[in-house]
């Protein structure tokens, strides 16, 4: 990364207002969240950081004339969503404090950009699987965890049951989809924020079976935990049609390459610590 890395709690708007001015901001890609499965142990927390911080960036944005990009996620989906292929429009009643306030960020991004006519957008992504940064306190996290136990030679102890299906994504997909939607003409886009994305689905079991390829002897033992029944409340499958449709979403990574790459990267990465 180029440029300036500086600390700014979001939950302080000063500190917000004060970084915008000094390095002349003109676009924010508000990322910072508490997810899930930390979202439940502290409700409290998560509702301060990911609904009153949003807020600050978007009057911050407002009061400077900034883009935002903020994503939403399949969290706000819940138990009463269709599981399949689950559309661009349907019903948003998650069980999680952290589906509750991506729900209340989708809504607040909208009033903005009909209010004011703040340009924000976002996607709404699945979990996110990434080589670079370790896994976040969400319910996704046995899938970025497993590969660390394969490359270590380990045993891996999956906190959801073998047969959990959840959308997921590569993160070279998930920096694409931001940067796309940031760069589409603003004319075609009929949604603001919570644009259903998603790069591939599987269960715990394929991708254990997928890195096996790679690690024949790697070992796997299911065990789930409160977080079942957080990833049992959301989707399998997405539909990201309206995406592909507005601003030529396409993912390029699914399980095959995604695994081959991670297991490379860590490799390297693990490597280089020795
Ligand atoms: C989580 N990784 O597990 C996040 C994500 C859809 C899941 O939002 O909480």
């Amino acid at each position: 990364m180029k440029g300036p890395c500086v600390y700014v709690d979001v939950c302080d708007r000063k500190t917000v207002e004060d970084v915008v001015k000094k390095y002349d901001v003109d676009t924010i890609y508000h990322l910072a969240a508490i997810l899930s499965a930390v979202g439940e142990k502290n409700p409290q927390l998560a509702w301060k950081v990911n609904v009153d911080g949003l807020y600050n960036v978007l009057e911050v944005s407002r009061e400077y004339d900034l883009r935002v990009f903020w994503p939403s996620s399949i969290a706000v989906f819940g138990p009463k969503t269709p599981k399949h292929n689950t559309p661009q429009d349907t019903i948003l009643c998650p069980t999680t404090m952290y589906g509750v306030t991506k729900v209340a960020g989708e809504l607040l991004c909208k009033y903005y950009a009909d209010k004011y006519g703040l340009d924000v957008r976002g996607v709404r992504y699945p979990g996110i699987i990434s080589s670079e940064t370790l896994p976040g306190g969400g319910t996704t996290d046995y899938a970025v965890e497993m590969f660390y136990a394969a490359i270590k030679r380990e045993k891996y102890v999956c906190f959801v049951r073998e047969d959990t299906v959840l959308p997921m994504m590569y993160m070279p997909d998930a920096i694409d989809a931001a940067i796309m939607l940031m760069n589409a003409n603003s004319s075609k886009l009929t949604y603001r924020v919570g644009y259903n994305v998603s790069g591939m689905s599987f269960s715990a079991g394929e991708l254990a079976s997928e890195i096996k390829k790679h690690v024949p002897d790697f070992e796997v033992e299911y065990k789930p935990d409160f977080r079942q029944k957080i990833a049992d409340s959301w989707p399998k499958t997405i539909d990201d049609s309206v995406a592909r449709k507005e601003w030529g979403w396409k993912p390029k990574w699914n399980l095959e390459n995604m695994v081959k790459d991670m297991l490379e990267k860590l490799k390297r990465k693990l490597l280089s610590l020795t």
